[in-house]
């Protein structure tokens, strides 16, 4: 199993690889000496990696330290690469939660929240599908009811994997959406009640100012409701992630991190400035837009697949 997601982090990391790791290879390769300008050109690798400016600094204070206790080092390129591995390990490992969500309760309500077309609706399918496989009845709301697509997106999404949803006509109230289906999901014996949003308004404000209301609204429904907050971050955005995160997290209790899209970028290092600023257990990655491609963060895969 683990094999496995070491290769689709292999995959999905190409690019970071080749920006972050091999670049910094390269540097050591010139001036395996490790003096200032070396350290500096590492620590700019790192900060168009989007590792972020935090992590990156403290990474490159370590090394420097490490430089100056003046150990004899044979090889600096396997002694820096094996040096960051461990610093990178290091703070991934907090965001490393053992067991991706503990369903807890009947039904558990896990509601999702985040920006526009950061893979919200597309990782309710995947969770469905992840869900569905482990025997547990699944139920959708509808709750982006800003267009009729959204919903009929979800809609494809219940098709494709069994669940049940309940959807309002398009312009209805989020919140009596997912009301709603906290009922249904009551009287039809489900499991895991997915409740999508949309991340469309017009403003932030307006934004978290609905999903306030949203869990308010859960909470009437079904005391203790949401059992889990999940925030969607697309990596490909790197440190805006990072910006949306601390907003979503001041704004409403997030419980969880799904990052989408970490297929193919080149700012895969976002993880990392990720589990070191915010105090959030990574619950999903995503690695592409098929029903399977939905994993468990992984600190120890992630961090061997981006230094092969
Ligand atoms: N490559 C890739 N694309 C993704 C992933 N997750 C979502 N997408 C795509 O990103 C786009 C927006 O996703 P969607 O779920 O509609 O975002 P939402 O607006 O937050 O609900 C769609 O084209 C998805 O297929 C992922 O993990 N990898
Ligand atoms: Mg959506």
């Amino acid at each position: 199993m683990l094999g496995k997601l070491i290769d689709k982090f292999r995959k999905g990391l190409t690019k970071t690889r080749e920006g972050m790791v091999q670049k910094i290879r390269a540097v050591i390769r010139r001036r395996p000496e490790l003096d200032e300008e070396t350290l500096e050109e590492i620590e700019e690798i790192l900060i168009q990696a989007d590792v972020g400016v935090c992590p990156t600094l403290r990474i490159i204070d370590h090394l420097r330290a490490r430089v100056a206790s003046g150990e004899p080092v044979e090889d600096a390129e396997t002694a820096v690469q094996e040096f960051l591995e461990e610093e990178i390990r290091k703070i991934l490992m907090p965001a490393d939660d053992a067991a991706p969500i503990a369903i807890t309760t009947k039904p558990h309500v896990i509601l999702v929240v985040g920006v526009n077309g950061t893979g919200k609706t597309t990782t309710i399918g995947k969770m469905a599908h992840k869900f569905r496989r482990e025997g547990k009845k699944v139920l959708f709301a509808a709750g982006d009811t800003f267009r009729a697509a959204a919903i009929d997106q979800l809609g494809i999404w219940a098709e494709r994997t069994g669940a049940d949803m309940v959807r309002h006509q398009p312009g209805a109230d989020a919140a009596s959406v997912a009301f709603d289906a906290i009922r249904a999901a009551r009287v039809r014996d489900i499991d895991i009640v997915l409740i999508d949003t949309a991340g469309r308004l017009h403003t932030k404000v307006n934004l978290m100012e609905e999903v306030k209301k949203i869990r308010r609204v859960i909470d009437k429904a079904m005391p203790g409701a949401p059992h889990e907050t999940l925030l969607v971050l697309d990596a490909t955005t790197g440190q805006n992630a990072v910006i949306q995160a601390k907003q979503f997290h001041s704004a409403v209790e997030v419980t969880g991190l799904v990052l989408a899209k970490l297929d193919g970028t080149a700012k895969g290092g976002v993880v990392i400035a990720i589990a070191d600023e915010l105090d959030l257990p990574v619950r999903f990655v995503g690695m592409g837009e098929s029903a399977e491609d939905l994993d468990d963060f992984d600190a120890e895969s992630f961090v061997k697949a981006l230094f092969e």
